[in-house]
C-alpha cells in the first residue's frame, strides 16, 4: 500500500479501492463485448456493482471470464489518471453511449472530469486508488436486474455486483457471513420447515402460519402469558378496529397517521385498523374509578394490529402489515415508575434467558426537538420523561447507547436491540414512559389525599410481535429449536408394519401426556425416515422394531446422530416433558 493510501481513513480507502474495482470490471467487460453500452459502476457498502446494457444476458461462465480479466488488469498495476475536458469533447469521446451522453447532459459544469486506466476511458469524478494492483481482494457476486435511473419505464440494465475488502482475510469472513446468513435465513427455513407462508393473493406483509408454526408461537404466547400472570398482569382482549375519533383524541391520527391503513367508512362513522393497542387499554382503565392503594394496574394483551409499513421495508416475518404484540399497558403513580421499569426489565432479561437470545444491546430512543412533526410538542414534559428514564437505566449496571429521533411519539422510550442472522439491529423489546397519553384521556386515580391524580402509563412489549419474535428464533437456532420450541418433539418410526400398531399407541400415550409427536407410517426404508427427521429437524427419533414392541421400549436416537439405544418409553416420555419446560436445555 502506499503511504498515499496508508494515511487515508479505512473508509475512505475501501471506498476508493471499490470504486476503482468498478472501473477495472466495466474494462473487462468491454473487452468482452466491445458493443456494450455502459452505465453507472459506483462503491457499494460492501463493494461495488456496474450497470451495463449487453446482447444477451451474462452467464456464471462470462463472469468467470470477466474476474479472470480483472485480475490481469490487476497484476499489470495499471495507473489510474484523471484529466478533464469540456462537454463537447466529452460527447464526442463517449459517441454511441446514451447512457454516459445522458450522464454528461446532467452535469451542471461546462468541465467535466474523466478517469483512465490502461485503454479504459470512464466520464467518472473519482476519487480512485493511484494504481490497478491497489484495489485489494475482490469476488464477482451475482448479477441482477435493474433499471436504468431505477425508473421502470427505462431499459433494463444487468448489473454486476461484487464483494471487495482490503484483505482476503476480510473477503474470506464477510462471504462466510453471508453464508451463515443464508444457512439461517427464517424464510427459506420457514418454507423448509413448513412453519409460515404467504400468498400474492393475500398480500405482501400478511404471513400465513401453518400448523408447526403455530404450534411453536401457541407455546411462546403460553410462555409469556404464565410469565406475565406471575408477575400481577391481567390479560384482557380488545378488538383489532375501533373508530377514527379514538385516534385522533390519541394523537396517532396526527402523528402516526402515515403507517395507518385508511379508514372504512361506513353509515355514520369511519372505523380503522389500530395501529397500536394502547388506546384500547387506556379505555378500559379510564372505564373504572382507581384508588392510588391498586396501582398499577397492568393490562396487558397479545393485542393483533396492523400497520402500512412500506412495500419496500418489509421482510419475510420481521416486518409485517398484520401482527401481534406481546404488549400491555402499565397504569402507575410517578412514584412507583421507577420500580415498574425495572420490573419489566427483569421480565425482559428472564425472557432472553428462557429464550436464548444473548446478542443484545440497549438503545435509548430520545425525541429530536427539531421534528415537530413526529412527536408531540410539550418540551417539559418531554424532558421530564426523559430524564426519568436515564435516571431509571443509571440504576442498572447495563450499558446503553441515547439514539436522538428513535421515540414513539408520545414519548422516550429504551429498546432492546437484537442483532440478526444478516447482522442489521431490530427493536425486539420496548419499555415506553408516558404522559402524554394520560393527558390526552384524562385519565385519574384517586390519591391518599382524596384528591384526583393523573397516573402515568409504561407501554411495554417484551417478547415483540409473534411474527418478529419468530424471525429472530428460527435465525437464532437456524432451525433447530430446542426441545421446549420444536414443533415436533419426537417422530416415532416403525420398522415394519407389523411395527405400526405399537408406535401408534405409544405417540397417543405421548400427546396425552401433552407432548407434540408424530408417527411415520410411510413405506420408506427406517434410514429414509430417519433422515427425513433429522432433515425436518426434529429432536428425537423413536424406532419401534420387534425388540421394542416385545420389551415396551423405545430405540432413542437424537437428530445430532446419536443412538441412545432401547429405553422403557415411560422414561422417553418423562425425559421429554422434562425438557418441554420453557427455557429448558435439550440434549
Ligand atoms: C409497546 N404502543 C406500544 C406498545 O404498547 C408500541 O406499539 N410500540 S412499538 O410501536 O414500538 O411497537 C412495539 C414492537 O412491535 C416493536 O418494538 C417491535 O418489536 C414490533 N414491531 C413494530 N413494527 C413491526 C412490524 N412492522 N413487524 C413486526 N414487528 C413489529
Ligand atoms: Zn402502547
Amino acid at each position: 500500500m502506499s503511504a498515499k493510501l496508508e494515511a487515508m481513513s479505512k473508509g475512505e480507502r475501501l471506498l476508493r479501492m471499490r470504486h476503482s474495482a468498478s472501473h477495472v470490471m466495466a474494462q473487462a467487460v468491454l473487452e468482452i463485448f466491445p458493443m456494450a453500452k455502459w452505465a453507472i459502476g459506483p462503491a457499494i457498502d460492501t463493494g461495488f456493482y456496474y450497470d451495463f446494457d449487453l446482447p444477451r444476458p451474462l452467464t456464471p461462465e462470462d463472469l468467470e471470464d470477466v474476474a479472470r480479466r480483472m485480475q490481469e488488469t490487476v497484476r499489470r498495476g495499471d495507473a489510474f489518471a484523471q484529466r478533464f475536458v469540456d462537454k463537447e469533447e466529452a460527447r464526442r469521446i463517449f459517441a454511441g453511449q446514451p447512457y454516459k451522453i445522458e450522464l454528461i447532459d446532467g452535469i451542471a459544469d461546462e468541465r467535466v472530469s474523466l478517469y483512465q486506466q490502461g485503454p479504459f476511458l470512464d466520464l467518472c469524478e473519482g476519487p480512485h486508488v493511484e494504481r490497478t494492483d491497489q484495489i485489494g481482494a475482490f469476488k464477482l457476486m451475482s448479477v441482477a436486474g435493474a433499471y436504468w435511473r431505477g425508473d421502470e419505464r427505462r431499459p433494463m440494465l444487468q448489473r454486476i455486483y461484487g464483494a471487495l475488502f482490503e484483505t482476503q482475510q476480510d473477503l474470506d469472513q464477510h462471504l462466510h457471513q453471508l453464508e451463515e446468513a443464508r444457512r439461517r435465513d427464517h424464510r427459506r427455513l420457514g418454507r423448509e420447515l413448513g412453519l409460515f407462508t404467504s400468498a400474492e393473493e393475500v398480500g405482501a406483509g400478511l404471513p400465513l402460519w401453518l400448523p408447526k408454526g403455530a404450534a411453536v408461537r401457541r407455546i411462546l404466547e403460553t410462555y409469556i402469558v404464565e410469565e406475565e400472570r406471575r408477575r400481577g398482569y391481567q390479560h384482557v382482549y380488545t378488538p383489532h378496529l375501533a373508530k377514527v375519533e379514538l385516534y385522533q383524541r390519541s394523537g396517532h391520527w396526527d402523528h402516526y397517521r402515515d403507517s395507518m391503513f385508511p379508514p372504512m367508512v361506513l353509515e355514520n362513522e369511519q372505523l380503522v385498523l389500530r395501529p397500536m393497542n394502547c388506546p384500547h387499554h387506556i379505555t378500559i382503565y379510564g372505564a373504572g374509578q382507581h384508588s392510588y392503594r391498586e396501582l398499577p394496574v397492568r393490562l396487558a394483551e397479545l393485542g393483533t394490529m396492523y400497520r402500512y409499513e412500506k412495500s419496500g421495508e418489509l421482510a419475510g416475518l420481521s416486518r409485517v402489515r398484520a401482527m401481534t404484540l406481546n404488549d400491555a399497558h402499565i397504569f402507575c403513580r410517578l412514584d412507583q415508575l421507577k420500580d415498574e421499569f425495572l420490573g419489566v426489565l427483569d421480565l425482559i432479561r428472564e425472557a432472553y434467558r428462557v429464550l436464548g437470545f444473548r446478542d443484545h444491546w440497549y438503545r435509548l430512543s430520545l425525541r429530536d426537538p427539531a421534528d415537530t412533526e413526529k412527536y408531540v410538542q410539550n418540551d417539559a414534559m418531554w424532558d421530564e420523561a426523559e430524564r426519568l428514564l436515564h435516571e431509571a437505566m443509571d440504576e442498572t449496571d447495563l450499558e446503553y447507547v441515547d439514539a436522538p429521533g428513535e421515540a414513539s411519539f408520545y414519548g422516550p422510550k429504551l429498546d432492546v436491540q437484537v442483532r440478526n442472522a444478516t447482522g442489521r439491529d431490530e427493536t425486539v423489546s420496548t419499555i415506553q414512559i408516558d404522559f402524554h397519553l394520560p393527558e390526552r384521556f384524562g385519565l385519574e386515580y384517586i390519591g391518599a389525599d382524596g384528591q384526583p391524580h393523573r397516573p402515568v402509563i409504561i407501554h411495554r412489549g417484551v417478547i415483540s410481535t409473534m411474527e418478529r419474535l419468530m424471525a429472530f428464533l428460527i435465525e437464532t437456532y437456524a432451525g433447530v429449536f430446542p426441545v421446549w420450541l420444536a414443533p415436533v418433539q419426537a417422530t416415532f418410526i416403525p420398522i415394519a408394519d407389523r411395527h405400526l400398531d405399537y408406535a401408534r399407541a405409544a405417540a397417543r400415550r405421548f400427546i396425552e401426556a401433552g407432548l407434540r409427536v408424530e408417527v411415520d407410517d410411510g413405506q420408506e426404508r427406517m434410514s429414509a425416515k430417519i433422515r427425513n427427521a433429522q432433515l425436518q429437524k426434529v429432536p428425537y427419533m423413536l424406532v419401534c422394531g420387534d425388540r421394542e414392541v416385545g420389551g415396551g421400549a423405545l430405540a432413542v436416537r437424537t437428530r445430532g446422530g446419536q443412538d441412545l439405544g432401547p429405553m422403557p418409553a415411560e422414561a422417553v416420555l418423562r425425559r421429554l416433558l422434562e425438557e418441554s419446560k420453557p427455557g429448558a436445555e435439550s440434549t
